[in-house]
């Protein structure tokens, strides 16, 4: 029996496999030897026939490919590598990748190359997380954890749908529901999360910086917040009250679409509580105010002394499974390594652990920059960016003028192979082994549990190759993962707070380690929290006449972005079909669209066929179209937070065209 762990999503289920079944680890701490669909269905992923098992070529995207060797695919990159400057040269990540590889690549990319071109798919998905984190309590760190919800009285969840993209920790908020949870549900659209729960409120898109200064403000002005703690451990108050004197409140609770009744129904049972949780995903991260979505919620845990005490705290639910290993190896091209940054002091430190004097100085290109920047190499691994970059047709046009675009993939059918010019075969999960941290900062270990496919590489592996073949040799000598993480834990001593040296490698599969349990105070130099005054500017893109609808874009409970490893015919679940539109009844009336027809969904960017389907379960006026439709970003904005460069994906003003 082997233990290993679940590769889908941020909550990081432990399990165990026998040579014929894949079960819940009962005695892991986090899943109490529960899965979910996808969880449960990993292994039939691995023998599909879309698996990309060889390395292959072209000279140009309309060719065809051709077989290649793996040493004339690495020789082929590196010089091509070598023939450029390093800012012309990016590294395309993922919150998939293990811990090792992130590493590997980190290293590769800011270490020896020289260029902080390195950067992930989270900044899709948790940049604006990560600076709201930062500005506010010091760190990107999460202080508190999922096992608190049942110390807590309330828990709040805005933006995220557990039910369908957290389904495990989902499973645990009914559980603390019956002892004694309450749980209010703030999303646009009447979720599976919200039916749930005690207190649902059907917010408008974009308005949750005006929900949570309306809740600062009433804290403020009835003095319910925690005088000591703000006196003592937080700055800007004083600025923030002054600010919140003139606040609209009248206008600020229309744009949230949300009654004087609701809201006091919700103020009343804030009120209340003891112990509060406010846990937050993509409805705030994906904004073009992400990070002041983020700074409006945190707010309200600062003004309350509600962090750092057992049951209390702002908690981003992360997505992927590394998403939060790969930004403390330093995955995001805004950090060095190891949480740190550019500065003169952390370049030093950096240069002299990896013994390079060619280490990045300053931030690079993140990957909502990398399509727009001229490169000569593009380096994709382990996700699928003309997929999800927002705004699709002007990415694709982009795309197409980098001269070497690589793609490291275990499957064989993503939309960005389209526009590789080498495609190198990964081994998935199953087939390697390695650390990744999970939601909340519970690092834990996955297993090999069948042999590798006979060409299919680590994506480690196939970094150091590269590597190699720059003639970095002696940095990038490992034989296996349980080095680049020991030498990794090294390096974490550089910062003080994420030191994790006390982890032991081979122990980790049977008891996860928890890093940074012992914090108890905010990160920043002088100790304290930070208040932000944030306004709702009303950036995202404009309804009209012509384009009436916004559309929301997300997740369904049993398929997994792209689809690559779920949407197989033997995996395939029918809890809900992979494409659809919802509409609300009264908007298919006017349109003329019966339930089940097909219809044409168009941006000011681009279009897409879809299916409608007519239901109540979403506001007047919404769309909602999930992640399993891979045209999905045809139809998106490619405009960012300033801040996070996290896209504002869920904004959109889109028509619906009969057909
Ligand atoms: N089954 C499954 N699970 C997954 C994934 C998957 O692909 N499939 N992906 C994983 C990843 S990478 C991520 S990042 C997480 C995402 O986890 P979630 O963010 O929980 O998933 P989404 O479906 O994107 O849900 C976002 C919710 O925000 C709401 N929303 C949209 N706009 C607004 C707004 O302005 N304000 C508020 N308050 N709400 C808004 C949407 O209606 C939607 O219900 O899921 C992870 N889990
Ligand atoms: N409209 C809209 N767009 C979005 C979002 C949204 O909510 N709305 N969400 C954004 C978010 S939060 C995220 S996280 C992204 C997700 O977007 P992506 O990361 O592009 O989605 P995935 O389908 O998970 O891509 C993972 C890729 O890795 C490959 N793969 C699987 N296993 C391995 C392996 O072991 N090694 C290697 N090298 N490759 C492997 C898979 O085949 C797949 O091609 O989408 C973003 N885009
Ligand atoms: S909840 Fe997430 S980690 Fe757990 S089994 Fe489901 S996908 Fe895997
Ligand atoms: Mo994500």
């Amino acid at each position: 029996m082997i233990k290993s762990v679940c590769g889908y999503c941020g909550v990081g289920c432990g399990l165990e496999y026998d040579e014929k079944n894949l079960i819940g680890d009962i005695t892991y701490p986090i899943n109490d030897g529960k899965l979910c669909s996808k969880g449960v269905s990993e292994l039939i992923s691995i023998q599909t026939d879309t698996r990309l098992l060889r390395p292959y070529i072209r000279e140009n995207i309309e060719n065809n490919f051709e077989l290649c060797k793996w040493g004339d695919a690495i020789t082929h990159i590196a010089n091509k590598i070598k023939a450029t400057t390093k800012d012309k040269i990016g590294f395309y990540l993922s919150g998939q990748l293990l811990t090792e590889d992130y590493y590997v690549a980190n290293k590769l990319g800011k270490g020896f190359i020289g260029t902080a071109n390195v950067d992930t798919n989270s900044r899709t998905c948790m940049a604006s997380a990560v600076v709201g984190y930062k500005k506010s309590i010091g760190a990107d760190f999460v202080p508190v954890r999922m096992n608190d919800i049942f110390s807590s009285d309330l828990l709040i969840l805005t933006g995220a749908n557990t039910a369908e993209a957290h389904v495990v920790f989902h499973n645990k908020i009914k559980k603390a529901m019956k002892s004694g949870l309450k749980v209010v549900v703030i999303d646009p659209r009447f979720t599976d999360t919200a039916k749930n729960a005690d207190l649902y409120l059907p917010i408008k898109p974009g308005s949750d910086i005006d929900f949570f200064n309306l809740l600062s403000k009433r804290l403020i002005d009835e003095e319910l917040y925690d005088q000591e703690f703000v006196a003592n451990r937080v700055n800007n108050f004083e600025l923030l009250k002054n600010k919140f004197k003139r606040l609209p409140v009248t206008k600020m609770l229309k744009r949230t679409g949300l009654s004087k009744e609701q809201f006091e129904d919700f103020f009343q049972l804030y009120k209340q509580s003891e112990n509060i949780i406010t846990a937050w995903t993509m409805g705030l991260n994906q904004s073009i105010q992400g990070v002041d979505k983020n700074l409006a919620l945190i707010n309200t845990h600062l003004l309350t002394g509600k962090i750092f005490k057992k049951g209390n705290g702002p908690l981003s639910l992360t997505g992927q499974p590394n998403a939060m290993g790969g930004r403390e190896v330093g995955g995001l091209a805004t950090m060095l390594a190891v949480h740190l940054g550019f500065d003169d002091e952390s370049v030093k430190k950096v240069s002299q652990f990896w013994k390079s004097d060619n280490v990045a100085k300053e931030k690079g290109l993140t990957a909502t920059q990398m399509l727009e920047a001229n490169l000569d190499v593009l380096i994709v691994c382990h996700t699928d960016p003309i997929y999800h970059l927002p705004n699709r047709n002007k990415m694709e046009e982009l795309i197409k003028k980098i001269p070497l675009v690589v793609e490291i993939n275990a499957y064989d059918n993503s939309e960005t192979s389209k526009f590789a010019h080498i495609k190198l075969p990964a081994a998935p999960w199953g087939e390697k082994e390695g650390t990744q941290t999970n939601l909340d900062r519970t690092i834990t270990k996955q297993e090999r549990l069948t042999r590798l496919s006979i060409d299919a590489k680590l994506d480690w592996e196939i970094f150091q190759l590269i590597a190699q073949e720059l003639g970095y040799k002696e940095a990038f000598n490992y034989e296996n993962s349980k080095e680049i993480f020991q030498e990794y834990q090294e390096m974490t001593k550089l910062n003080g707070y994420m030191d994790i040296s006390e982890a032991n490698y081979d122990l980790i599969g049977q008891v996860p380690f928890v890093w940074g349990e012992k914090i108890s105070n905010f990160l920043t130099p002088d100790k304290k929290g930070n208040l932000f005054f944030v306004e709702n500017k009303l950036l995202s893109e404009k309804t009209s006449l012509e384009y009436p609808y916004i559309l929301l874009t997300g997740r369904t409970r049993d398929q997994w972005h792209s689809g690559t490893k779920t949407n197989l015919p033997k995996t395939l679940l029918k809890y809900k079909p992979l494409d659809f539109c919802e509409i609300h009844p009264e908007d298919a009336k006017a349109l003329g669209i019966e339930d089940g027809e097909q219809i044409k969904v168009v941006s000011r960017r681009g279009e897409l066929i879809t299916t409608a389907f007519v239901t109540e379960t979403i506001n007047e006026k919404n769309i909602f179209i999930p992640l399993s439709n891979r045209g999905i970003n045809y139809l998106t904005n490619d405009i960012y937070d300033p801040e996070s460069l996290e896209p504002d994906y869920n904004h959109a003003a889109v028509k619906i065209v009969k057909i």
